[in-house]
């Protein structure tokens, strides 16, 4: 697909990780796999196409793997080797970037998470972290990728990865002036004025930086118009939302939507390996009669405690369920540097506390939470649940979703928001929520574990038979091919 050029990844993490020895468990430091959903889809255009990595050393550990060569070959202990090159920013820098900049700022924008008449407090600071934390780390980047294009015998096709660097299209413009650049956006791109919030040199800066781009991809239609619109409303640019570009500097953007997706056959192996089916029978020993799941990090814009709620609210209203029921929520801790989210997860607890207390009975816990960060068990989830609930605030896409449908062996339920990427997809074939609206979710929950066996069966096929045609191969084939047949080709 890729042979005739040098694929560059550009990401703020790297696809791997050291874990370091463990004495008590007799097991050696060894190279895994990064955990999430960039990462998963990513790892396979990386591996498959022998590209080259450019990365954001995060830590010491990261910092070690730099030592080991730029750029360094490294491989995971499921045999995968990646190239990867780690740029090394001094660490109050990484942390203006990362801690002030990209979370919160940049994230809380995107997902509309602001509390406007309180925050977000726009001052020096802020302007400080802008210039030397994001600025300075993204300028470190593009020159990195400026030299591994240099040194490349193939013509250089970038892909830029996610709200940490929107600035590197533009910077490696400016140097490059013929390199095909791409971005791909994995967020919500919220409206032109929400955008507003950030000051102009600010909000400017970042869409000037992602106009250096020949393309710039998001997941849904909707991102797709949002960035137009900011384009003309906050930059005064001429867009063309039938043929969605944008002309800048004498260039011609194209925008495009390229839903985001799972790699099928590895993932259902996965979900078939021991590991996974002795969790499935941990699983089988406690669960109850009619699972309610839900799988996801501990961010606020995941909406976990709306959830609760909505399953207080179908308890107080179906007391004929008390003692079937479960609802599990197993979540990854997230971000718990950051004091807002800390405080979240401590709500999510407390209310699921309350609840329990409301409720419990002869030994019948409603609520269950696990706070943990083995897939294995999640996916033990998926293989379990009758109704799985994914009803984010707002969200890229939410893998959780194409996930647990297409690993389910009960044709279970999804419940899910009208706010998810994933929801342009699968919204026909789901429940649909507002996911501010706990009344309606807590219907929705009640008609997914009351729903009758063949509209389930149908609606869970309709969703496995979506996210097979549209897997995370098209994801990357999709862009590729619009690179080459829309900019004008590259080979
Ligand atoms: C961002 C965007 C967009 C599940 N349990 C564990 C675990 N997982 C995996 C899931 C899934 C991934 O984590 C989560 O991906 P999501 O897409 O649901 O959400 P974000 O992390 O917020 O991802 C999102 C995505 O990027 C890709 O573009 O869809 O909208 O926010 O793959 O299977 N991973 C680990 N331990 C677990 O226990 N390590």
């Amino acid at each position: 697909m890729l042979g005739d050029v040098q694929p560059i990844v550009v990401a703020n993490r790297a696809p791997l990780a050291l874990e370091p020895a463990d004495h008590y468990r007799n097991t050696p430091e060894r190279l895994v796999k990064g955990a999430g959903g960039l990462v998963t889809a990513l790892s396979s255009l990386a591996a498959t196409t022998h590209a080259l990595w450019v990365a954001v050393a995060r830590d010491d550990s990261d910092r070690a793997l730099a030592s080991r060569g730029d750029p360094a070959e490294l491989e995971t202990d499921d045999g995968t080797v990646y190239r990867v090159s780690f740029v090394q920013p001094p660490l109050e820098a990484y942390d203006l970037y990362y801690n002030v900049v990209s979370n919160p700022l940049l994230w809380f924008i995107q997902h509309y998470l602001w509390d406007l008449a309180r925050e977000p407090v726009v001052d020096t600071a802020t302007f400080r972290a802008w210039r030397e934390g994001y600025v300075r780390v993204n300028q470190m980047v593009a020159d990195r990728v400026v030299a591994e294009a240099r040194a490349s015998t193939l013509p250089p096709l970038v892909f830029v990865q996610d709200y940490q660097l929107y600035c590197v299209p533009g910077m490696v413009r400016a140097a490059l002036p013929e390199v095909r650049i791409q971005h791909f956006v994995h967020i919500p791109w919220p409206t032109p004025q929400y955008w507003t919030v950030l000051p102009k040199p600010i909000r400017d800066g970042l869409l000037k930086g992602l106009l250096g781009c020949d393309l710039v991809g998001f997941q849904t239609s909707r991102d797709v118009r949002n960035f137009l619109m900011t384009c003309e409303e906050n930059l005064g640019l001429t867009v063309d939302l039938g043929a969605r570009t944008v002309r800048f500097e004498g260039r011609t953007i194209w925008v495009r939507n390229y839903p985001i997706s799972v790699d099928v056959d590895s993932l259902l192996a996965q979900a078939d390996t021991e590991e996974v089916l002795a969790e499935e029978e941990r699983l089988l020993s406690w669960r109850p009669e009619k699972l309610i799941l839900r799988v996801d990090r501990t961010d606020l814009s995941k909406n976990i405690v709306r959830g609760f709620l909505a399953y207080e609210r179908m308890l107080e209203d179906h007391h004929e369920l008390h003692g079937d029921v479960q609802f599990w929520a197993y979540l990854q801790p997230s971000r718990q540097d950051i004091d807002d989210y800390r405080a979240y997860l401590g709500s999510v607890l407390s209310v699921a506390a309350r609840i329990n207390r409301k409720f419990s009975r002869g030994g019948w816990t409603p609520i269950r939470v696990e706070v943990d960060d083995v897939m294995a068990r999640a996916l033990a989830g998926y293989r379990q649940f009758d109704v799985l609930l994914v009803n984010p605030i707002y969200d890229g896409m939410n893998l959780v979703a194409k996930e647990g449908v297409l690993c389910n062996r009960r044709d279970g339920v999804l419940v899910l928001s009208e706010n998810a990427g994933s929801h342009e997809e699968l919204g026909d074939f789901a429940l649909s929520v507002n996911p501010f609206d706990i009344d309606e979710t807590a219907e929705a929950l009640y008609l997914g574990l009351a729903m009758d066996a063949p509209q389930k069966a149908a609606r869970a096929e309709r969703i496995r038979e979506t996210v097979r045609a549209a897997d995370i191969n098209r994801w990357i084939a999709l862009q590729v091919q619009d690179l080459r047949d829309l900019i004008g080709g590259t080979g």
